[in-house]
Formats: C-alpha cells, structure tokens, sequence
C-alpha cells in the first residue's frame, strides 16, 4: 500500500466504496487523514463498515471542514449530470480528486521523479500495461502495475526511485489527476468511447491529451485522426524538457517507433532508415496476434527503450508474454484444434479483432446483445466454418447470419463447446478455432465476462474426456 501523508490531519470527503474507494480510504488513513466516506449503493457502505472506514451522510455534512473531495472514477464528475457530491463539493470550493491524483502528489513529496509509466487510449491499454510490465520484469527491473486494469494505484507500494510504476489510467481517472505527470506517457489511440460521461468526443480527446500533455516524454500514436492531431499539437509547443515522440503500426515514420511486417523499430529524428533500430519483433508471439496487439507492442517496446532496456530485453519480453486472461487467451489444444477465450469481447468492435486474428473459426457467440448486433462483422464471415449461438441474442443474430453462415441454435455455453469442439476436429485444417468471441454482454447468464471465460476454460479443460465418451458412443 502507499499510505497517503499529504492529507494528514485534514478532514476529507470520499465518495464512492467499491474497489478503488476502499483502497483510497485505508491508504489515506494510513497517511493520517480524517477520512468520510459514503455512497449511494447500501453493499458500499457495508464493505467500508467491515474494512473499518467511517462513514458519515455527506448529503449532510458541513462541506467547509473537507480539504478534498476523494471521488471513485465510475461517478459522474461532468456527465450526463455532475453527482450530487460534485455539486456540495463546488459549492464550498472543495477540489475533487481520484486516487491517481494522491498517488502523484505522494510522487512529488517523497520521492521527486521516481519511474512512473501512465498509459491510456481508447483500445489495447490493458494488453500495452500488461506486456511493459511483463517486459521490464523480465529484464530484472522492479515492476509495480495498476489502475484502471484492476489493481488500485494505492494498493501498490510507494513510489521509490528503483522501483517502476506501470499504471493504466481511463478517461475517468485522469479527469480527476490534474498533476498528472508521468515519466513516460502513452496515448495508444482514440476512438468514440464513453461519451455518455464526456459529454462530446472534444471533451473526450481532451482528457486523454492531459497524460501526455504532462508527461517527460510523451508516446503519442499518429495512426487516428485525433492522437494525430494531440501529438502534432504537442510537438509544435513542446514543454520544457518533454520529448514528444510519434509511434506507428501503420507506416514507415520518418522518426519516432513504427512496426514494419510484424518488427519493430526505432528511428531518431535526422538519422536514415538504415540506421533505424530493430527492437523486437510479434512474428512468433502467439499472444500478440493481430494488427491491433502490434500497435500495443509497438508502445510496449517504446516505453522499455526509453526505460533504457536494450533490443535483446526488449525482443525477449514480446516472445514470452503470456498475454492476459479474456483476450485471445489460448486455453487448450485437442489435436490440431485450438481454443480461445476472447470473452472480454463483449461488442462487435472487440470481436472483431480476433475474427481478423484467425482462420477456420468455430465461433461462439451471445449473450447479451449491444446495439448494431453482429452486422459490422460480415466481412469477416468468410474466416467463420460455422457459428454457435448462446444467451438472449440468439433470435437477433439468427437474423443476421440466415443465408451468410451456417450456424445452430445451442442455448447454453457447455452445449455450444462441445458441439463446436467435435465439428473442429472433424475439419482437416492445419489449426481450426474453437473461439468463444461473444460480442455481447455475460449478463444474461453469467455474472460478468470474466466469469464467462473461466466457464469457458473449465469446459475446455474437460473436454477431452466429453470427446472421447461420444466417440465411443457414436464410434
Ligand atoms: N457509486 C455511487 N454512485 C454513483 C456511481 C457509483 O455510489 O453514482 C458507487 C457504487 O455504489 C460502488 C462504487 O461507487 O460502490 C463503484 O466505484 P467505481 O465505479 O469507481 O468502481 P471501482 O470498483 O472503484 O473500480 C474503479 C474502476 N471502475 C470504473 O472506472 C467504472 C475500475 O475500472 C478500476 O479497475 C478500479 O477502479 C481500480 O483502479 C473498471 C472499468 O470498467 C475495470 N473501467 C472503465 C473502462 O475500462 O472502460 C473506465
């Protein structure tokens, strides 16, 4: 934990007990501050009860004893109405911060510029987070990772100068980080996400351009129109002592990182392409698949360079990632018959990475359907032998694929592997798929997308002994 000094002996507000509120409230009465916290849900309150954590009815309080409103990333600060916290907290000039923003400032008082990585962007930022960890490890560095990825940035220990921070930040939490100041920061890429709590992409984009805005060299992606015009904005008007440099897994750059069929290199500013360095390679990383895992290596391989890790480091780190579970996770092999969970696709946007990963797809699909349903993927119904349709979208994908895909209706998940299962060992391709790639919400038979994907694992870790029965029931 990093116990928070810099509110010791002040009264603050925290508002929102899940995960991230919890980890904020015990590390900054670690730190010696008065903490108040609420929420609106009745579990919030019972899990700050059983962790020790006071409460108090802020709708009630006196907001002119608080030095801060502490608030959780998932409450609306702006959009599509500012919380009522947000509005008791203004009226009394209280600032409002998120655990980010005190996990900085302990940066700065204690430790000045200890390594500290921020990563965000719209698509990849979990995998990028994941493999520069994975990579720097791998190279013997001392690696703390979290965030948004699912560790509070609290519950790590303290910033020191041998010690790297490795932290992915969402739109949310950067909102609430106005010191937000990296070492190394990472725009990956930006598309339309959570506008509902932005309000407008601008304000969106916004957000994002202030990790890299503050950062001492900033990674900024050109292969989208709006990290295009970030790092173009950023390099016109440097800071002082900030690198601001461009990152491609689309083209040749004249400078900066790029990917070239699957390699990656780093060319300085000035230098020919000749002396462009190879850094590493995802040609043989069963766990960087795909156009949109080469665009996370690229930054990966960026961040451990200018960590000062070599190519050799670096070329290792790629090879050896394991990948991270619910995305394009291999989790068994029968035969010449591969399965991948690729639960975590809970949109067409994220199935469609791993449709356009693999051939000879054995697809499983459903659950609980998101507007535009599985229409945007019909170009890549030619990759797909067949379809195996679970949950509540069954009806609406039926639709879709009638004539396009031949496909079977299959109700539940341990129905649709099996069934998937035997028609991929009967097909003679090199590696047929068994893909669980739903391109929904679990909701409607599971919990969440991670308790679908461990089912999913479970099942395949049985089926060998399923196969066999069948095969000798129908020899
Ligand atoms: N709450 C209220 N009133 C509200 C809204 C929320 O009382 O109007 C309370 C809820 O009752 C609940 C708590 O706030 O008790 C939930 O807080 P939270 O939504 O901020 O969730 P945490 O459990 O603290 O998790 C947060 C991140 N969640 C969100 O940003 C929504 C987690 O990211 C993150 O892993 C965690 O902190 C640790 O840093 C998750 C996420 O979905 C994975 N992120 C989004 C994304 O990746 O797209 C941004």
């Amino acid at each position: 934990m990093t116990p928070v000094k810099t509110f010791k002996g002040k009264a603050v507000a925290l508002f929102g007990l899940g995960g991230s509120g919890l980890s904020t409230a015990k590390a900054l009465m670690a730190g010696g501050a008065e903490v108040y916290a609420w929420d609106d849900g009745e579990a919030g309150r019972l899990a700050a009860v059983n962790a020790g954590v006071p409460l108090e009815d802020l709708s009630r309080s006196d907001w002119s004893r608080f030095a801060a409103l502490i608030l959780s990333p998932g409450v609306p600060l702006t959009h599509p109405a500012p919380h009522w916290t947000v509005e008791h907290a203004r009226a009394a000039g209280v600032e409002i911060i998120g655990d980010i923003e005190l996990f900085c400032r302990e940066r700065a008082a204690h430790t000045g510029r200890s390594p500290f990585i921020a990563i965000t962007g719209t698509n990849g930022k979990s995998t990028t987070t994941a493999l520069i960890a994975h990579i720097l490890r791998e190279a013997g560095r001392e690696v703390q990772l979290g965030g948004n990825i699912g560790v509070p940035v609290l519950d790590l220990e303290p910033p020191a100068d041998d010690r790297i921070h490795v932290v992915e930040c969402s739109s949310f939490q950067i909102d609430l980080a106005p010191s937000l100041g990296p070492t190394i920061g990472i725009l990956i890429n930006l598309t339309p996400d959570h506008i509902d709590r932005h309000g407008s992409m601008e304000h969106y984009a916004a957000v994002k351009e202030r990790l890299v805005a503050g950062a001492e060299v900033a990674l900024i992606g050109v292969d989208d129109a709006h990290t295009h015009a970030i790092g173009a904005r950023l390099a016109a008007e440097p800071k002082p002592e900030q690198r601001v440099v461009p990152v491609s897994a689309a083209r040749r750059l004249d400078w900066g990182f790029y990917v070239e069929d699957g390699e990656i290199y780093f060319r300085e500013q000035g230098h020919p392409p000749e002396e462009a360095e190879l850094l590493g390679s995802v040609k043989g990383a069963r766990a960087l698949r795909g156009a949109h895992n080469a665009q996370n290596a690229a930054f990966a391989a960026a961040a451990a360079w200018e960590c000062g890790l070599d190519d050799e480091e670096i070329a290792r780190g790629l090879l050896s990632y394991p990948g991270l579970p619910h995305r394009m996770e291999e989790v068994g092999r029968i035969e010449r018959a591969l399965f991948v969970n690729d639960s975590k696709a809970t949109n067409a946007d994220a199935a469609e990475k791993a449709l356009a990963s693999f051939t000879d797809i054995y697809w499983i699909i459903g659950g609980k359907a998101k507007e535009g349903g599985i229409e945007p993927l019909r170009s890549y119904f030619p990759r797909i032998r067949k379809a195996y349709l679970i949950g509540h979208a069954s009806d609406d994908f039926a639709r879709t694929l009638e004539g396009a895909l031949p496909y079977e209706r299959c109700e539940t998940l341990d129905v649709a592997t099996t069934r998937a299962a035997l028609d991929a060992l009967d097909d003679d391709a090199a590696e047929p798929i068994v893909l669980l790639s739903p391109a929904c919400a679990s909701y409607d038979q599971f919990k969440n997308f991670e308790a679908r994907g461990d089912a999913f694992r479970a099942l395949v870790n049985v089926l060998p002994a399923v196969i066999a029965a069948r095969r000798g029931e129908h020899p």
